[in-house]
This record gives C-alpha cells, structure tokens and sequence, in this order.
C-alpha cells in the first residue's frame, strides 16, 4: 500500500523514522507528520473581567493599537477578543520568572503607562526594571489575573514590526470568477474555495460565483467585477492544458497579464487560482489530490489580501 503524504519513513540503518514533509526524525513507527507548519491557527488567551473593567480594558488596547476581532453578545456573556500584529507562545526552561501571564509589548511604554493609569489608577503598578533588559508595569484585572505591559530598554532588540493580513473573512465579500473550459477541474477548484470562504467566516450570501465560457474570457469578468463596487476581491479559477491547446501559451500568458492587470488597475486584490498544466493528469493532482487545491489556495490568498489591504490604509491613514 502506498504510504500518505507525510507519513514517517524508516531508515533502516538509523532505525529512525523521519517524516517525509518536514525531516523532522522520529523514533516511534506511529508518528505520521501530516503538514504540521499547517495546523496552528490561533493563539487565544482568555480573561473574565467585571462589566465595568470590560468596557474600560476593551478603550485602553484599542487605544493602543489592538485591532478589534469578532466579538459575540449574548445572554450568558460578551466577549472581544483584540488582535494583536504578532504572538507567540514562550516555554521557559529553568527558572521562570514571576511575570503576569499575558505580556503585552509596546513601544512607548511611559505613554502606555500613563494612559492605563488615568482609566485604571490603583489597578495599574508602577514601573519596574525586569531581569531581562526591559521595563514592565502590571494592571490587576482580578484577585489572579493580570496583564503586564512592557518594552526593551533597547528597542533594536524588538522583533521587525510586520504587517500581515488575517485568515478571518467574516464581513469580506468575494466575486468568484470560475471558468466552464475543464470544467471537471474547474468545478472542485470551485469547491476548494468555497469551502477557504465559508471556513474562514465569509457568509454565503457575500459570495457571488460568476461563469465565463474558458480562461480567456476570466480578466473581462474579474474587471467587470471589482468595478461593480459590490467584492472586496475577486477569486480567478480555471484551467488550461497544453495537450489540448495549440495557442496555450497565448491564452496563459493573456489570462495572467489580464488578472494582474485588472487587480492593479481597480485596486480590488484579484488571486490567480488559473491551472497551467501539462497534462490532464497535472490538474486532477492540483485540483484537490497530491498537490492540494489551488482554489482552496487562491481563496486564503484573496482573504488574507483583503485584510492587508484593509490595515494598509488604515496605517497610512494613521499617519504609520
Ligand atoms: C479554445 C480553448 C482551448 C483550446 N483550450 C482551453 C483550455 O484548456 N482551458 C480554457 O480555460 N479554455 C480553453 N479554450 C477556450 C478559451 O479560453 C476561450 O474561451 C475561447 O477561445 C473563446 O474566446
């Protein structure tokens, strides 16, 4: 039988197991590494805080530059969650020290402070020198549980402040522009990013699929689309094969420059889920067997573009 992607193979004269998509080597015979970087998809901490607290912390991190996640209200309880630019999960070998469980790094840490103590007061520490090359104060949310804000006494040792889109499509709208050519491909492309949109958050009904007869006719229907004021992107699908195709070539190289074109011209983000294949037997594996989906693909893409796009302008409205 032949093994799954990523299943662990022996080496005989190691008598390890290493994983075939990521080399990591194992000793067990049962460990099968299926695409692990793909996994994780959020770090979440949650905190309980009075009525009173809520609407206060929620004003300080907004403030802060937290941006604002989907929240939900209902009759046993309400909640925000704030989004930060990065996180990370930090294990400590040896001695740990005595720090709050949430930190939250920021870069002017005296301003921070200042703002947290006019809403906050008593609840809010003075600034302290940690053992690790940095300053922190600490607001007391409850009797266990408080948040420490903090900053490098050297900022050049912060990470490089990035920014990236999020995964999460609730609230986006998508124009899918899918061609009838292949349509045996075409089709699961089609249900690779529906089912991107749907698990990212994106309600049905902001989802518009629109057909065109082959790949040639997509750059003319995603144009029309983005100018249509009603898509926040637009998601290209089809698939073209050299085997039968004499003008292949022409038509790939018109469909791309077209996509790319239409995205840049209207600046409505476009994702290119359009199949170049060889053979028939190339786009069966890229349509949703050994080469995942590309719809699925370009669909993550088109959310993620939204988002980017989104902070972007909020940035440089912000003056950042
Ligand atoms: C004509 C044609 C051919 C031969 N092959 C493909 C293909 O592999 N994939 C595809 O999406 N479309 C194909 N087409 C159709 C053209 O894209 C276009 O629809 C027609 O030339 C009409 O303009």
């Amino acid at each position: 039988m032949e093994s799954p992607p990523g299943a662990a193979q022996l080496n005989s004269s190691t008598e390890l197991y290493s994983c075939a998509s990521c080399a990591i080597r194992f000793r067990s015979f049962d460990v099968v590494c299926v695409r692990l970087e793909l996994m994780i998809r959020s770090l979440t901490f949650v905190r309980q805080t009075s009525p009173e607290k809520f609407e206060q912390l929620s004003a300080l991190l907004r403030s802060l530059g937290f941006e604002d996640g989907p929240g939900w209200n209902d009759e046993h309880s309400k909640g925000a969650p704030f989004l930060a630019p990065m996180g990370s999960l930090e294990l400590v070998n040896g001695r740990v020290p005595n720090e709050p469980d949430v930190l939250i790094e920021v870069r002017d840490l005296d301003t921070a402070h200042q703002l947290a103590r006019r809403q906050f007061r008593d609840d809010v520490g003075e600034i302290e020198d940690t053992a690790w090359k940095s300053r922190i104060f600490n607001l007391q949310l409850g009797a266990n549980s408080r948040i420490g804000f903090w900053a490098f006494n050297n900022p050049e040792k912060s990470a490089p402040n990035a920014v990236e889109g999020e995964l999460n499509a609730g609230g986006m709208r998508f124009g899918v522009v899918v061609s009838r050519w292949n349509s045996f491909i075409t089709e699961r492309l089609l249900q690779g990013a529906l089912d991107c949109l749907r698990r990212s958050g994106a309600k049905s009904s902001d989802i518009q699929i629109v057909r065109v007869p082959g790949s040639f006719e997509i750059p003319s229907a995603a144009r029309l689309l983005a100018q249509s004021g009603t898509v926040d992107a637009v998601i290209a699908l089809g698939c073209l094969i050299r085997g039968e195709t004499t003008h292949y070539e022409h038509i790939a190289t018109e469909v791309t420059r077209g996509i790319g074109q239409s995205s840049q011209e209207t600046g409505i983000p476009h994702s290119y889920g359009v199949l170049t294949c060889e053979n028939l037997e190339q786009a069966i594996d890229r349509a949703g067997l050994k080469s995942g989906n590309k719809g699925w693909e370009a669909a993550i893409t088109a959310v993620e573009m939204v988002s980017l796009k989104g902070k972007l302008k909020r940035g440089a409205s912000d003056g950042r």
